[in-house]
């Protein structure tokens, strides 16, 4: 059974990679020794660029979107299959760090890279997106990349300018694309079944429980208020104590309840008074107005609606006592966004197989995830960042903690794109049943008695049963199968399942190299004149040399050698691929 566990070592070249990444994508940047790259700049195509290169190594197909996101598709076991989208943003705010955003990137390619390394082809695609527009620095407006997938933008974002002047329209057209086609970055609800994000922290929470790695349980909602304590403006000098209406000591009893009732309240619920204007504003006059702002933030609406309507009552009982008039006005308000229970439990399972523990925490920061998950169940990895520090240069992330995000994000993606496959097979009507296994050898007959002697307690008694039946194979059989082996060093026909297994099994023989084509063709047509049948080898794991040097040595075979070592080979290329249709 394929073993699907990232080592240490694997994990640790791959944070290395990470990092090594995200110092070259710093490297682009509007403005020397910082780093800036804003949608739809000669740096954000740039960035695009890059990334694609790193995805095309990595055996991804790629493309850039109709709103300028790069996207990546690494093929699953069955083309076309629905994927899993990983993603992050390219974008930066103004003289960023280096992590907010490529990290979930660059951790999303070391999953593929592990894939394509071991050769894993899982039930599921993976498909990995950099979104150019998640910080809204250059058009005020945020998420346009992710909203670009989800097809949400709305009509008027075209018209939004940046500080120059030029709308996103215009932005589109310099960049070389057509803002008539944005709706064709859409894709389609069934296309994925789930989209996750891996993103540094931006605070201090994993750093104070001394953890690399924590799960997102919400990405938190939030209010914005302008508030007011009106009271009654006097002299500083000759109005007593008792009968005053002062609006700054009202607005100040107010702010220290604020903050302890919001601290009793609940431990992921946050509120600020982060700005206040005293009016009249003089040394010798009793403060008659106060304006202040209050934002609140919590990971559940309810919560958030609950002690704001508890902190507003007590702001008018404050008022009340004091004389003082209190009046809120709602000016940003935002849902949360939960993120998907089961994808919490599958980051939570592999966080805890990596660093011991895991931790759930809110996101108080927005994400693309917010926009993903109007169409799609979305779950978030955080990762620790020193100091809590983002949108600054001093941004930082160690690398011994991207090898244990690494390492988690992979075991995560494999257990969600692996379906249980043999519980479907077990439970699938018969003809469903024999496709899943059809693809292994073109004969019917195994396909059937496999079928039949369904359900199977676990896999390896499936392989167990599996094996069993090809030992009754004989030349009729062995003739039947070949109809659907390419000749060994010819360029594969077709598209179907099988086709794709060939063209995978004989990936060492599909080269530019003539000379060993060649001697593969004068091999292969020597072996059919002498044997009456195709030259058939496992190929899987062989260089084409060595598939080579095994023709010329089965040249030398009895007809009645070589057709045992065939049925060999073919018994082994079936329970071979066997094992890929169930590999957990
Ligand atoms: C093949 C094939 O399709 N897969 C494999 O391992 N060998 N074909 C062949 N002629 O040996």
């Amino acid at each position: 059974m394929v073993k699907h566990v990232m080592s240490a070592t694997q994990a640790s070249n791959a944070a290395r990679r990470v990092m090594q990444r995200a110092d070259e994508l710093a490297e682009i940047s509007e403005t020397p020794g910082q780093v800036t790259r804003v949608y739809l700049s000669p740096e954000h195509l740039r960035a695009n660029y890059l990334v694609a290169g790193w995805m095309e190594q990595i055996g991804m197909t790629t493309w850039q979107d109709a709103v300028g996101n790069i996207c990546g598709r690494y093929e699953g076991a069955r083309e076309g299959a629905q994927a899993i989208l990983l993603g992050s943003h390219l974008d930066t705010v103004r003289n960023a760090g280096r992590y907010d955003g490529m990290l979930g990137v660059l951790a999303a390619l070391e999953v593929v890279s592990f894939l394509h390394q071991h050769d894993i082809q899982l039930e599921q695609a993976i498909e990995i997106a950099g979104f150019g527009d998640e910080e809204g620095t250059r058009f005020g407006i945020t998420l346009l990349g992710s909203r670009g997938i989800t097809g949400t933008w709305p009509d008027n974002w075209l018209e939004c300018e940046d500080a120059a002047g030029t709308n996103v329209a215009q932005a589109l057209v310099n960049a070389g694309f057509d803002p008539s086609r944005i709706r064709s970055a859409a894709r389609s609800a069934e296309e994925f079944s789930a989209y996750l994000e891996l993103h540094i922290e931006q605070g201090p929470v994993l750093e104070q429980e001394n953890l690399a790695l924590g799960v997102v349980t919400a990405i938190n909602g939030a209010r914005r208020l302008k508030c007011s304590f009106t009271g009654e403006a006097g002299h500083a000098g000759t109005v007593p104590m008792m009968i005053r209406k002062d609006a700054l000591a009202a607005a100040a009893a107010w702010i220290t309840y604020v903050e302890s009732a919001t601290g009793a309240y609940s431990p992921d619920i946050v509120a600020t008074v982060g700005t206040l204007q005293c009016l009249p504003g003089a040394a010798n006059v009793i403060p008659g107005e106060i304006q202040l702002t209050l934002d609140i933030r919590s990971p559940r609406d309810s919560d958030l609606e609950e002690l704001l309507e508890n902190l507003l009552s007590e702001a008018r009982r404050i008022g009340a006592q004091r004389g003082v008039d209190f009046s809120a006005e709602t000016y940003y308000s935002i849902r949360a966004t939960p993120c998907d229970a089961s994808l919490q439990q599958h980051l939570s399972s592999a966080v805890t197989a990596v660093q011991g523990r895991s931790l759930s925490l809110p996101s108080g920061a927005g994400h693309d995830a917010i926009a993903i998950a109007q169409c799609w169940p979305v779950g978030m990895l955080f990762v620790r960042c020193g100091r809590g520090i983002s949108h600054h240069p001093a941004e930082s992330v160690i690398e011994t903690d991207v090898m244990q995000a690494v390492q988690a994000y992979v075991q995560t993606v494999i257990a969600l794109a692996l379906k249980n496959t043999l519980a479907e097979f077990n439970d699938a009507p018969e003809n469903e049943a024999l496709s899943l296994v059809a693809s292994c050898v073109a004969i019917t007959a195994w396909a059937e008695s496999l079928v039949a002697a369904r359900p199977y307690q676990t896999v390896d008694r499936l392989m167990q049963h599996a094996a069993q039946l090809t030992l009754a194979w004989k030349s009729t059989e062995l003739n039947q199968a070949l109809t659907a082996h390419p000749r060994i060093g010819e360029k594969v026909q077709g598209d179907g399942t099988d086709a794709e297994m060939s063209k995978r099994e004989q990936s060492s023989v599909d080269t530019q190299n003539s000379a060993l084509t060649l001697a593969l063709a004068q091999g292969n047509a020597k072996y059919e004149a002498q044997f009456g049948r195709v030259f058939l080898i496992r190929a899987k794991g062989c260089s084409g040399d060595e598939i080579l040097s095994e023709l010329h040595r089965r040249l030398n075979h009895s007809p009645a050698q070589e057709e045992f070592e065939a049925l060999e080979q073919l018994r082994q290329i079936t329970l071979l691929r066997l094992e890929g249709v169930f590999a957990q």
